[in-house]
């Protein structure tokens, strides 16, 4: 067949010599793949021992495992995590989860989420220096991040378990953090059409932990919720948990306390058919009586609000005034009227209907997004222990996963951007890192190649231009923004990046972003609105004076900004404060030793136990699995400075006493050669001694140790003997 493509092939000898090429190598690579001895394929327990590593062997490998109902599979440095979608009994038992933890060596077990719970729990005070650590995990919508991370909490809640009490209750502190869990994702989690418990924000968890290990506190940072929902909901998608669960559990007394109407829909409460859960997530706090009750009211109020379509309707008019305590005709003029300014006068110009449904969501959306903050702030209070009482913590990262829908906008912008952070974070500490590492070394390494995101994130917030500013410049201009012209704007100003393009059959306005995951098209069409955001002015000073407590508060101090109170050229848009605060996150995160998870969603319609090869493939050539792979099982996954190893294994040849000596005797010779000299004698003891017991030859011995300019470098089976 080679010979035929070359002989009858009417094209140029170049040419037809890669096709012969590209033809050799895959069927070379099919016939590896044929080899492959598909039995065992299940019993690989790290994708590194997958012989060749292919896309293809792989992804066989997990679907193996996945139909042998085994989840989770070490990828080297990383662990891939299949998400079951149904309960797995007895995979995340207390007995299991104390069985990881009493182990010597838990790596030795089955792959699973407690090892690596269980090796940041030993790193976060490491023999020779404590570190922070971080578990990130990553992947797509209903992938299965925030089921990763409440396990980890209980995981950290019973092995850390201190029997301390929180100075004014008598619950334990272990309670109060994993209490914490059900109500911000009532407040935080709605259904959507990739997962009906989806995040609509981004939560990073300390778990502080104090000199003898034990869980002494927790504080949590969030990240952009997507308050966007409480007024607007794509079809079949459905408003934040909290208010189906108001509707459903609410009794007879709190109905009339809160004026809930029965048996009748609210405007923004799609799908309320499908709710399950109506206990209150807010009596798993401990929140304060009236705290509870002023929550609830306000969160009505919100509701009431979304009772929006007859907002002009006297009736529900008075009942959400009645609730936000403040005076009815305030609250219809702030509604109905805009103040304009016309040089040093106030001028007062009626709203037309659609400019009233603004505001009105507006309010709405601006009440929620307060509590929200002031339930996390509350929550943190309730949980965060004095920074004399810890000394290190352990930090999960839950962030909404890669979203892809038929319409996406200002949201799914962030959202995607989130991810190509974190995907950047894990390219730069671990793909690129290591490699660096080896060559700076002065180890022998042929590069592996990998796929780095750099470019889409300069196409989103590189300077000088980028989506992120043209946007926030188009924001600051006090015009009103047209999609048609912006997307030319974005045309002529950055086609130059590959990662960008536009569908010239498509009458929106739009662009579409190559991201790690996947391609997106974002629509322009309300992107400047959502990112200015603009609050009116008349509805902050309105809720400033209501004469409800917890209300006034939340808007008393002045801290939001109104579109009034900000100087158009110094508005502070939202993609800006997004920026903000990812930045401070990946600041922590590089502070801290990470730990990835790799989500994967093995179908996409969340069906039990079914695996879609298509579905598996995509996102893990997306993630770079393979190339994770490729480093891990060329690699040296340990290495250690000289120094800390002749602490730690120095007793071995008396080494220790040997270096001093020398440091005294020979000035001339550097430091580093002294202790690497003495770091080669540790070793050759252990190698002499691992040669000795077994059957291997000197050659393998070369295999797990390499001793680099600073540092010796290891694979974990020598660490292990
Ligand atoms: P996500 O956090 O990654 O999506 P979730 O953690 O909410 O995804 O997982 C989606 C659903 O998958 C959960 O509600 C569970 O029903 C199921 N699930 C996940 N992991 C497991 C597991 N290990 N065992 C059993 N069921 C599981 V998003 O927040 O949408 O990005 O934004
Ligand atoms: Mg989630």
């Amino acid at each position: 067949i080679v010979q035929a493509i070359s002989q009858n092939s009417r094209c140029q000898p170049k040419v037809a010599q890669d096709l012969r090429k590209s033809f050799i190598d895959s069927l070379e690579e099919d016939i590896r793949d044929f080899l492959i001895n598909e039995a065992e394929l299940h019993t690989y327990d790290d994708l590194t021992k997958v012989n060749p590593v292919t896309p293809s062997t792989v992804l066989k490998c997990l679907q193996a495992r996945y139909s042998a109902k085994v989840f989770y599979t070490h990828a080297g440095c990383t662990l891939v995590a299949l998400n079951p979608f149904q309960p797995i009994p007895d995979l995340y038992s207390l007995d299991v989860m104390r069985e990881y933890h009493s182990a010597p060596q838990p790596q030795e077990f089955k792959p699973h989420i407690f090892i690596v719970a269980e090796e940041a729990y030993r790193n976060v005070q490491g023999q020779v220096e404590p570190m922070n650590q971080s578990l990130v995990y990553s992947g797509e919508s209903g992938a299965g991040k925030t089921w990763t991370s409440r396990c980890l909490m209980k995981y950290y809640a019973t092995v850390a378990a201190s029997s301390q009490k929180c100075q004014d209750t008598v619950e334990k502190i272990e309670r109060r953090v994993l209490g914490s869990n059900p109500i911000m994702e009532a407040f935080g989690n709605a259904c959507t059409l990739r997962n009906s418990n989806s995040s609509r924000f981004g939560k990073y968890i300390q778990l502080q932990l104090n000199g003898s290990q034990l869980l002494v506190g927790a504080s949590v940072q969030t990240f952009l919720l997507e308050k966007t929902r409480v007024a607007f909901q794509a079809p079949n998608e459905r408003n934040f948990h909290i208010f189906y669960q108001m509707m459903k559990g609410a009794t007879g007394k709190q109905r009339l306390e809160w004026m809930l109407p029965l048996d009748q829909d609210f405007a923004w409460l799609p799908h309320a058919e499908k709710t399950l859960e109506g206990k209150y997530c807010t009596s798993r706090m401990c929140l304060l009586k009236h705290e509870k009750r002023n929550l609830r009211r306000h969160l009505a109020c919100v509701d009431y609000c979304s009772l929006s379509l007859f907002m002009l309707c006297a009736g529900f008019l008075q009942k959400t005034a009645d609730l936000l305590q403040v005076p009815l005709d305030e609250l219809q003029s702030c509604l109905t009227v805009r103040t304009l300014r016309a040089g040093k006068q106030n001028v007062l110009k009626l709203c037309s209907q659609s400019e009233c449904s603004v505001r009105r969501d507006c309010l709405a959306k601006v009440i929620y997004a307060q509590l929200f903050d002031w339930l996390v702030t509350f929550i943190n209070n309730s949980m965060c222990a004095d920074r004399s009482m810890w000394c290190n913590f352990i930090g999960l990262l839950d962030v909404y996963g890669f979203e892809c829908f038929l319409l996406n906008n200002l949201e799914q912008l962030c959202i995607n951007y989130a991810n190509e952070k974190l995907q950047q974070h894990f390219v730069a500490h671990y793909l690129k890192a290591q490699q660096e590492e080896y060559v700076t070394e002065g180890l022998q390494w042929s590069f592996i190649r990998y796929q780095d995101n750099q470019g889409c994130l300069d196409l989103i917030e590189g300077s000088p231009s980028s989506i992120f500013s043209l946007l926030n410049e188009e924001c600051r201009l006090n015009r009103a923004s047209d999609a048609k012209q912006f997307c030319v704007r974005l045309q002529k100003e950055l086609s130059h990046n590959a990662s960008i393009s536009w569908d010239k059959f498509s009458k929106q306005p739009h662009f579409t972003v190559a991201h790690y995951a996947d391609k997106v098209s974002y629509q322009i069409e309300g992107m400047m609105e959502k990112n200015k955001d603009p609050v009116p002015p008349e509805l902050i000073s309105l809720l400033q004076n209501s004469q409800d407590s917890l209300l006034h508060s939340l808007f008393a101090d002045g801290d939001h900004e109104s579109e009034g109170l900000r100087g158009h050229s110094k508005v502070v848009t939202v993609i800006s404060k997004f920026r903000n605060s990812l930045e401070s996150l990946m600041k922590i995160l590089h502070s801290t030793t990470p730990h990835y998870t790799r989500c994967i969603k093995p179908n996409p319609d969340c069906r039990p136990l079914t695996f879609k090869r298509e579905e598996v493939i995509t996102q893990l050539e997306a993630c770079g699995i393979v190339e994770t792979i490729n480093i891990s099982a060329a690699g040296f996954p340990i290495r250690i400075p000289y120094g800390n190893f002749l602490q730690r294994y120095g007793l071995i040849t008396n080494t220790r006493l040997t270096v001093q000596m020398n440091q005294s005797n020979s000035p001339e010779m550097s430091n580093q050669a002294v202790l690497g000299s003495a770091v080669e004698d540790v070793l050759n003891v252990v190698l002499k001694r691992r040669a000795s017991n077994s059957t291997l030859s000197p050659d393998d011995n070369n295999n797990m140790v390499h001793c680099g300019r600073t540092k010796v470098f290891l694979t974990h089976s020598l660490l292990e003997m």
